[in-house]
């Protein structure tokens, strides 16, 4: 199947004025980062500006030059881009820093901004950059909702051409690491750490690293029962521990560029160091010193919880349990160990307060995990620009210390000075032909790299700078998709999810409204209705939950009066008459907010609809075709759960709109 290059399919732009003179590009040192910058520029600079760029050892007669000079403050991954005198440089300390900068150049010409006698300099944010794939080796994905996987289909690697566009595709927005399997290691996928599989992931990071990506695998805890024969994989037992110290060895021998792993254990049915009597520290280190004479890391996830409670236990609150697990080992960790912990303390719901383990572990490296793959947010048939939450989690005020306490320090190092630390998303592409499923759904992964590079952009710049890439400068086009990706979150929130419910959606698939689906079940999510009021109470008379942040964080959620309304359900239980700040009841909240969000993903199609013809066909029907589902399914979803409300309640509409 053919496939597209998303925000590298470069517009010609024929008056666009050339900043440079003559056409040639020089490069000071080469290497095979480096030639993949300069291959970059001249296929961006023939497709942009049709102008031919050759390739000069003669510093004096490059307009573009490729430079690498010592600069501590820059380090390997930043640079420096400056045009004078008809000269364009771009300056690093590293050859992944001139890729970048080059990237940037082709963003430039793209987005026809305009290059400077200033010296324009940039570093990424986030040490670590990172893309999880929950690809299977059977070629599916789990919550994958593009197609199938691109680098595994029935059991065998896949090295291609894709590989290589795919890294492109990363690295022209500075994602510096890969994983590539699904988190939930099962089957082939255990063997993929077996020398079976070491050529092709040999092929795969080569590519990986000519686009200055590293790769890295889930690891499956039990491996040394599976693979090794071994009775245990207890993680103080010494036959185990060589176990891995072997196993390492043998890898890194072959992928000397391996990052390192990523871990599920004792999540949803995955092993762990539990079945041992052994904690997460005791796990994540032995296989931290399996990989520290690499420099590999072990990413640890903070998942961890029960999914066998008991509904009717209403202290139990699976919201607790990231903290409850991972707080008591702060500081037990070594230091090329990474906790991941996802964004919110449930599951990437559309609107969850922050984990707080963000502030609650002071002397533990982590990164944040949200999810690009739409799992809760339409699945990428419904548009759901998620950078504006990103950028919501990112700001949060932690009060771990007096200043430099936000998300944001804390990943990129700020808070404690560490360099093991970054954010993941768990990634929405496949086999599709545009990638992501959904042509707008692109613009998260694009805009999910451009963050983690630098979280000062706003979430508006990205979007007009993917759009600009993605659909070229047509000003109508750019103001109309720029207010659909920038309603898109909210529009998704008002339809399906009220004041921070979430779950209200069919099990397993995910998709679409149910509002008991989990209500009554052992995966511990819940929304507690009934006839009076809806909420879960997880203040200190309830489940506690909103002690597990510092002060003031914890008093704020605790009050109903200071709560922030968006989350009031995620923390109290109310009575539908209870009366929020807008003067309105929360049941009548619940239906204005259904009504909107219904007629806002109605006006969505409608403005796709009026760009009929300034966007090229197939690409134009593929949106409009999930635009006009969009706005069929939010009617559902206000239709089952206004009625659901109103016959919980029996209040009724004050504005006599028609519920059933
Ligand atoms: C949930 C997904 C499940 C994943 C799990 C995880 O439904 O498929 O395995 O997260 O993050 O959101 O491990």
């Amino acid at each position: 199947m053919g496939y597209e290059s998303a925000w590298l399919s470069y517009k010609e732009n024929h008056t666009l004025k050339i900043p440079w003179n003559g056409s040639k590009i020089y490069a000071d040192t080469w290497g095979k980062t480096i030639e993949a910058a300069v291959t970059e520029l001249q296929r961006a600079v023939k497709e942009i500006c049709g102008m031919d760029m050759g390739i000069t050892g003669q510093e004096e007669e490059a307009g573009i030059l490729l430079k690498k000079e010592q600069d501590n403050a820059l380090g390997e991954e930043g640079y420096k881009i400056q045009c004078r005198d008809g000269r364009l440089t771009v300056t690093s300390q590293g050859e992944k820093g001139l890729l970048y900068g080059s990237f940037a150049c082709i963003r430039m010409l793209q987005t026809k901004e305009e290059f400077s006698a200033e010296e324009k300099t940039e570093k990424p944010s986030a040490p670590l950059r990172m893309l999880n794939h929950w690809d299977n080796m059977d070629g599916s994905i789990e919550r994958g909702y593009s197609g199938n996987s691109f680098f595994f289909e029935d059991n065998k690697i896949l090295v291609n051409e894709r590989t290589r566009d795919y890294a492109r595709l990363a690295a022209s927005v500075g994602i510096n690491g890969v994983v590539i399997n699904n988190v939930n290691v099962k089957d082939r996928a255990t063997w993929l750490i077996d020398e079976v599989y070491q050529k092709e992931l040999q092929r795969m990071s080569e590519i990986f690293e000519t686009y200055g990506i590293q790769l890295f695998l889930s690891l499956n805890f039990a491996a040394p029962m599976e693979l090794g024969n071994l009775d245990s994989a207890d993680p103080c037992k010494e036959a185990v521990q060589q176990w891995w110290n072997d196993k390492m060895q043998e890898l890194y021998t072959r992928l000397p560029n391996l990052g390192g792993f990523l871990v599920k254990a004792d999540s949803e049915g995955r092993p762990g160091p539990f079945t041992y009597g052994r904690t997460h520290a005791d796990g994540a280190n032995m296989l931290a010193d399996a990989v520290a004479p690499y420099h590999g890391k072990i990413i640890w996830r903070c998942f961890v919880y029960n999914c066998q409670q008991d509904w009717r236990d209403r202290k139990t609150d699976r919201a607790r349990s990231g903290y409850d697990n991972f707080r008591p080992l702060d500081g037990q960790f070594r230091e090329n160990v990474i906790l991941q912990v996802k964004n919110g303390p449930m599951d990437f719901q559309v609107r969850e307060p922050v984990s707080p383990l963000f502030g609650g572990m002071e002397k533990t490296n982590e990164m944040l995990e949200v999810q690009i793959a739409q799992e809760y947010t339409g699945q990428q048939r419904h548009v759901c620009y998620l950078i504006p939450m990103f950028q919501e989690v990112l700001k949060f005020r932690t009060y771990c210390q007096e200043d430099r306490d936000t998300v944001e320090d804390i990943v990129t190092g700020k808070t404690m000075g560490n360099t093991n630390c970054g954010i993941a998303a768990v990634i929405n592409t496949g086999n599709d032909e545009n990638w992501t499923g959904h042509d707008l759904a692109a613009a998260n992964f694009f805009g999910f790299g451009r963050l983690c590079f630098n979280t000062s952009l706003s979430a508006e710049e990205i979007a007009k700078e993917w759009i600009v890439c993605t659909f070229g400068h047509d000003r109508e086009v750019q103001e109309k998709i720029l207010q659909m990706l920038m309603m898109s979150w909210k529009t998704y929130e008002k339809y399906t999810s009220p004041l921070g419910i979430g779950w209200m959606v069919n099990p397993n698939y995910h998709y679409g409204p149910n509002v008991d689906g989990y209500e009554y079940d052992r995966w511990g999510t819940y929304h507690r209705a009934d006839h009076l009021g809806m909420g879960v109470c997880r203040g200190k008379k309830g489940t506690g939950y909103a002690q597990q942040y510092r002060e003031p964080n914890a008093s704020m959620y605790e009050n109903v009066q200071t709560c922030p309304e968006e989350l009031l359900l995620f923390f109290h239980y109310v009575p539908y008459t209870y009366q929020l700040k807008t003067g309105k009841t929360m049941i009548q909240h619940i239906y204005d907010t259904h009504f909107e969000g219904a007629e806002e993903a109605a006006y969505m199609a409608d403005l796709w609809d009026s760009l009929e013809g300034k966007i090229e066909t197939k690409v134009f029907e593929r949106v409009q075709k999930r635009l006009a589902h969009q706005k069929e399914h939010a009617k559902e979803w206000r239709d089952q759960i206004n009625s659901y409300f109103y016959r919980k309640s029996m209040i009724p509409d004050e504005k006599h709109r028609t519920i059933y």
